[in-house]
């Protein structure tokens, strides 16, 4: 770790207040001096970022390297915004428009903002757990021998009190613990307010043995300087300052200085009249609101107190709205100051009129010089971290051979050789399964390359000669993260994983397992991985009432309309094991593609009958989102549409009715996914004058366009069903709608209509005359 740069406690403070005014004034300008056409809400939170303008000077103009990590609170990112403004890196253009289109984002975006910002936030909770997954990776790539010690940094998470409900932080530090994870510093801004109102008193005492008993050291910043001695001094006044309720405190700091006063004077009497005669209201006022939060000596101490690399919880003690006028109010979560309090504000700043936007306005000639050094010296970096794409080598990837195979078995045998094969793309992929790594079938693989541990774990069950299928040793050289059955981890840890090229330089091929249901169980953190383009391929297996007798609630029937409304995500579903091969080979080359996504791909267990290929030309199809696996005659009337583990039943059906109705096609749908959004942009790019039909427009063309479509998938039949509105051809959609039960597979697909009877009878009922 670097040391610290020379501290100018003075020149920290001069920032902090800086960094107060030009939040509030980014967020007053959006809502009251521009231009605001449709009279909505603009919106900001001024008292969410001057309860931290004291933490993020000490941090970003003290504390921080240049390979630090940080990952602001939502409401905070005016903050950041005004530190990158500060540094000469964000332009008072982008702050003029904060909230506007292509200005500064309302809350810290990766991709979106033009400064730096190294972890997306904005669903509280995610940002703070992505940190301690971020470390995990670092450790990673650290023991695998790609990252030097000297690029190695620290994650910091910025964290508001209310965040701490979230049940997300507590499976991640209980899996950090299991890790040993390290290097992290999780600071709460401790207003001891949340969205609503003031926080519940209780909680507090917990939060800190639920960290310690984490491994965590949890250092309490209650006080600054001035509080700290006064109380230190003042028995009685101590213990009545702190048997204060989170409300009552609140209360006071918003009424101010003579409420102090008559509360002391009311709870203390005699004991109180010494102290109160010393302080007028002013300085009764300032006394109690100096909090550690707000106090820059205080601060800058704990910070450089805490360099070694224990993951650290600062709980700092601040006012929600310090300085401004609704300090403490109970409702200031959204509050706007009007533009008298802003005028007022400004006064007392010593900024003028008609010169808010300048950088240093109201600085003093004696502070400038330490100020401007201080920024001068800052080493966090000003430029967006270059993004690491297309260095990796990619192989082929061939089928697994067999007549017979499961999508599932399929995936573990890929993996399995592509071990064996080695090369570069093997050595970077890192799988990683909640509880699932053997039922999803990751274990072969991981038999060959074993377990991630930073320190050496020994397989007692292998070393005491008992048979087992599954080696279950680790070492710092392994390439598998065991989780706990935690999906909102797995999904986080895909993020970290997936973002390794952007945070190290060093890019990763993150494969996550689960079961297919229960990606909703971690939804929010995927869709968070995907919101920040982290790179990844997710991997969900079992799927569908296919599952037959493992029952209904291992039972998947949504997904796929889950990932039709994902973006940065692409959803793959093959029949066929060679298809499988196809869209792994593709789901690589799009993590490491700048313009690439991460793949979600749907497998069974089901083991089905290989289909005989005559050639290739079904694979450009087969990535494009489907493909003709029995061609239709010229403007043919029908067609049976499947996707995935139904592929045997749709074959069965197309067999047995293609006397019957000459030129019926059977085309294999591989993701509705992409065929829709190639739909859709195709009819976008219509509007700009290029007229190029869409793949599905393509493949559905070749029939009548008063054609029948049965579409039938083993899931929601909304999937398919859309189909019909690509050409106006009718639709008679099969899928699932009821919740599954347990079954052999004939009977659960007579019950839920996904047979070859359901086929045959939904075509003859197309193709009955009107
Ligand atoms: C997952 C999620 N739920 C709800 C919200 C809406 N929300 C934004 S901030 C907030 C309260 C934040 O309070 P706290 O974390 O204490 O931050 P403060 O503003 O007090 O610093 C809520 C409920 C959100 N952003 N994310
Ligand atoms: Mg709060």
């Amino acid at each position: 770790m670097l040391k610290p740069v020379s501290t100018d406690v003075e020149a920290l403070k001069v920032l902090d207040e800086r960094l107060r005014w030009l939040s509030a004034w980014t967020i007053h300008h959006a809502n009251h001096v521009r231009d605001n056409a449709d009279a909505l809400k603009v919106g900001g939170h001024q008292a969410s970022c001057a309860s931290m303008t004291a933490i993020m000077a000490a941090l970003y103009f003290h504390a921080l390297g240049p390979n630090d990590r940080v990952a602001v609170k939502p409401h905070a990112g005016p903050v950041l915004h005004a530190i990158h403004y500060l540094l000469g890196s964000q332009s008072r253009e982008a702050l003029e428009n904060f909230r506007g289109l292509g200005g500064a984002q309302s809350y810290p975006s990766r991709t979106k903002d033009k400064i730096p910002v190294d972890f997306s936030t904005g669903s509280v909770g995610l940002g703070v757990a992505i940190t301690l997954f971020a470390s995990l990776v670092q450790d990673y790539l650290t023991a695998h021998g790609w990252l030097d010690d000297k690029d190695r940094g620290r994650f910091v998470a910025l964290i508001g009190d209310a965040e701490l409900d979230e049940g997300n932080i507590y499976e991640a530090i209980i899996e950090g613990y299991k890790h040993d994870v390290r290097n992290l510093w999780w600071i709460i801004d401790y207003n001891r307010q949340s969205l609503d109102a003031t926080s519940a008193d209780r909680m507090f005492e917990r939060f800190d043995e639920i960290f310690r008993s984490c491994g965590w050291r949890v250092v309490e910043l209650r006080y600054g300087k001035k509080l700290q001695a006064a109380l230190d001094g003042n028995k009685a006044l101590k213990a009545w300052f702190e048997q204060l309720s989170n409300a009552e405190l609140s209360a006071l700091h918003y009424q101010g200085g003579a409420a102090w006063r008559a509360r002391i004077d009311a709870d203390l009497g005699k004991e109180g009249a010494n102290f109160l005669k010393e302080h007028d209201d002013v300085a009764l006022a300032s006394l109690f609101t100096d909090l550690g939060g707000h106090c820059m000596e205080t601060l800058v101490e704990a910070f450089d107190a805490a360099r070694d690399d224990v993951p650290t919880l600062f709980i700092a003690w601040t006012i929600k709205g310090f300085g401004l006028p609704f300090a403490g109010h109970k409702d200031n979560h959204a509050g706007l100051m009007n533009p008298t309090q802003m005028a007022a504000l400004r006064d007392s700043m010593g900024v003028r009129e008609g010169h808010e936007w300048e950088p240093l306005e109201g600085v003093g000639d004696n502070a400038r010089t330490g100020v401007e050094a201080l920024l001068e010296r800052s080493r966090i970096p000003r430029e967006k971290r270059s993004r690491s794409f297309g260095k990796v080598a990619m192989p082929a990837i061939p089928a697994p051979a067999g007549e017979e195979q499961s999508t599932q078995a399929a995936f573990g045998r890929i993996l399995l050789d592509l071990s064996k094969a080695g090369g570069e793309l093997a050595d970077r992929i890192v799988t990683t399964s909640p509880d699932v790594t053997v039922s999803t079938n990751l274990g072969a693989w991981v038999n060959q390359r074993g377990l991630f541990r930073r320190s050496d774990m020994p397989d007692i069950f292998a070393q005491a000669k008992i048979t087992s299928a599954q080696k279950w040793s680790g070492g710092n050289k392994g390439q598998h993260v065991e989780l706990g059955i935690a999906e909102s981890n797995l999904f986080l840890m895909l993020a970290a994983a997936g973002l390794s090229g952007d945070l190290f330089s060093h890019r990763l091929f993150p494969i996550g397992t689960l079961y297919d249901p229960f990606i909703a169980r971690g939804l929010d953190a995927l869709n968070y991985a995907c919101y920040q383009d982290a790179r990844f391929l997710l991997v969900a297996t079992p799927s569908g009432i296919t599952l037959g007798p493992e029952g209904g609630a291992h039972q998947s029937i949504n997904p796929p309309l889950i990932a039709l409304g994902q973006p940065g995500l692409r959803h793959y579903e093959p029949a066929f094991a060679d298809e499988l091969a196809a869209m792994m080979e593709e789901a690589f080359r799009l993590i490491d593609d700048p313009a690439g996504e991460s793949t979600y791909l749907r497998l069974s267990t089901r083991s089905i009958r290989q289909v005989e290929r005559a050639d290739h030309s079904w694979r450009d199809g087969a990535l494009k989102g489907g493909y003709w696996l029995r061609e239709p005659g010229d403007n043919a009337e029908a067609a049976i549409v499947a996707m995935g583990a139904i592929m045997p039943e749709a074959l069965a059906a197309w067999e047995e009715l293609r006397e019957d109705i000459p030129g019926l096609g059977l085309l294999a749908v591989t993701s509705p996914d992409l065929l829709h959004r190639g739909w859709t942009a195709a009819q976008a790019a219509r509007w700009g004058g290029e007229r190029k039909p869409s793949h599905a427009e393509q493949l559905l063309s070749k029939l009548s366009r008063t054609a029948g479509l049965v579409t039938i998938a083993d899931a929601a039949p909304a999937s398919l069903s859309w189909l019909g509105g690509v050409l106006g051809q009718r639709v008679a959609p099969l899928g699932v709608e009821k919740f599954g039960q347990t079954g052999s597979l004939a009977d659960l697909y007579a019950t839920y209509r996904l047979d070859g009877d359901a086929i045959t009878e939904a075509v003859a009922e197309l193709l009955l005359p009107a």
